[in-house]
């Protein structure tokens, strides 16, 4: 492994002062072993990391920068919104725009807050799921992860699931007594649910293309099973766009797969690498929300317009240039050939994919829920992570994440990585 005497010392320097020395477990490395690397700058498709190396990122910033880092007009953007001011605690045109650009690129969204992060976002659809409905059960689903709302801790996937805490200390029972949890993909779990508990049932969260146990995909059957039943038995269903929101398409999953939720949540793409989460809906659902409405959610920084300008220049670049059929074209090309390579290298894997995102999975079972993700060498991931980390490349730190293809990267980038990966995969079968 390549020496990095900057990060260890920054790293050391971190640990006095903020727990595990990270500022969200996700990044502590703990899933790979070894320790963080500080990153000293970012442009492109590309980290630099307090030692001076270069990496090709795949985890950018956990989704947000499909532009790649540091894009001009994002730049420019923020520069010129922060000579107006950060934060003005009274309401500005920036967000507005920001929500007619989502309103208009996702059709179910007639309405949308702001707030200012994912887990904010899902922490409200929640409340308003139960406030609309008048009921307090809600479903999710193991391995999904949708922030650190006390409520949906439970089978958490993302650094919850990567630490083997899948519920945590100091959440008390009252505040996930109302919570099931369910297999996803499991479609006679789900009727059964609904028809022991469907009127007591406020909403059904889940990310509609996961990427928090690794990416999975939902049958046909389960999205169509999810809308029949909560149609029938007045839930509201929700799809937590965090990740996939104009990352899959510039509507984002429910668009590439035609489903119609009540209630999506968004975050990451939408802030451009700045502090922004949302939910949004249809109006009749959305009016429940203070003041509009008796549902309370509220934030001294949402929709700030330095973060509104970050949102609607990535919005306004995807919109112009849209770069999925790149963002397709460059992962399938990672898809290819690290399955031709492993397949020579003699090493039972599996990978899924849903656009640019992606996952490189150390099992030979199918990957359809929780139960089979875990099937997967850990072990064996954390070797991969970090022979391809010493050879330049930047890979989610955990076997239960998705990687992220950017607008920045390259053929020439895909290539480097497919060597890179050539030559970590002869050195496990060593
Ligand atoms: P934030 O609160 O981290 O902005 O969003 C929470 C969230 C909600 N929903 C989904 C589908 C998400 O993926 C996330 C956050 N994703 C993790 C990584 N899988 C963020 C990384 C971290 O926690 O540091």
């Amino acid at each position: 492994m390549i020496e990095r005497p900057r990060s260890h010392a920054a790293f050391a320097r971190a640990k006095k002062v903020i727990p595990g020395g990270v500022n969200s477990p996700a990044r502590a490395f703990g899933a790979v072993g070894g320790e963080p690397l500080f990153i000293k700058k970012a442009q492109g498709a590309y980290l630099w990391d307090e030692d001076g190396h270069r990496y090709l990122d795949y985890i950018q910033s956990w989704g947000p920068m499909i532009l790649g880092h540091a894009h001009p007009a994002v730049v420019e953007a923020v520069i010129e919104a922060v000579h107006a001011g950060s934060s003005y605690g009274a309401p500005c045109e920036k967000e507005t725009e920001l929500a007619e650009m989502i309103c208009e690129a996702v059709p179910s969204v007639e309405m949308v807050r702001m707030v200012s992060s994912g887990t904010e976002a899902a922490m409200s659809a929640i409340r308003l799921a139960r406030g609309y409905t008048g009921r307090n059960v809600i479903i999710k689903f193991a391995g999904c992860y949708h922030g650190h709302v006390d409520a949906l801790l439970v089978s958490a996937g993302s650094s919850a699931l990567t630490l083997g805490v899948p519920s945590s200390p100091g959440v008390p029972a009252g505040a996930t007594q109302d919570t099931i949890v369910l297999e996803y993909n499991n479609v006679p779990a789900l009727q059964e649910t609904f028809r022991q508990r469907g009127d007591e049932i406020a909403g059904v969260m889940l990310e509609p293309v996961v990427g928090n146990m690794g990416l999975v995909v939902p049958s046909a059957e389960f999205r169509a099973e999810l809308r029949r039943l909560t149609h029938q038995y007045g839930a509201l269903l929700i799809y937590d766009e965090v990740m996939t929101g104009f990352r899959l398409s510039y509507g984002g999953a429910q668009a590439l797969l035609g489903d119609t939720p009540d209630v999506s949540v968004f975050g990451k793409v939408i802030g451009g690498g700045y502090p922004v989460g949302a939910y949004g809906g249809k109006r009749e659902v959305m009016s429940k929300v203070m003041p509009a409405g008796p549902v309370f959610q509220a934030g001294t920084l949402s929709g700030n317009p330095v973060a509104m300008a970050a949102g609607i220049a990535t919005l306004k670049q995807l919109k112009q240039n849209p770069p999925y059929e790149k963002l397709d074209r460059l992962s399938q090309m990672i898809e290819q050939g690290l399955k031709q390579r492993a397949e020579q290298a003699g090493i039972p894997h599996q990978f899924n994919r849903v656009g640019s995102m992606w996952t490189f999975f150390f099992t030979a079972t199918p990957v359809v829920d929780l139960t089979s993700a875990k099937t997967s060498d850990t072990k064996k991931f954390g070797q991969f992570f970090w022979g391809m980390m010493d050879r330049g490349v930047y890979l989610p730190c955990s076997q239960f994440e998705a990687a992220f293809t950017s607008a920045a990267h390259t053929e020439a980038d895909i290539q480097h990585t497919l060597d890179a990966a050539q030559s970590v995969f002869s050195e496990m079968i060593r």
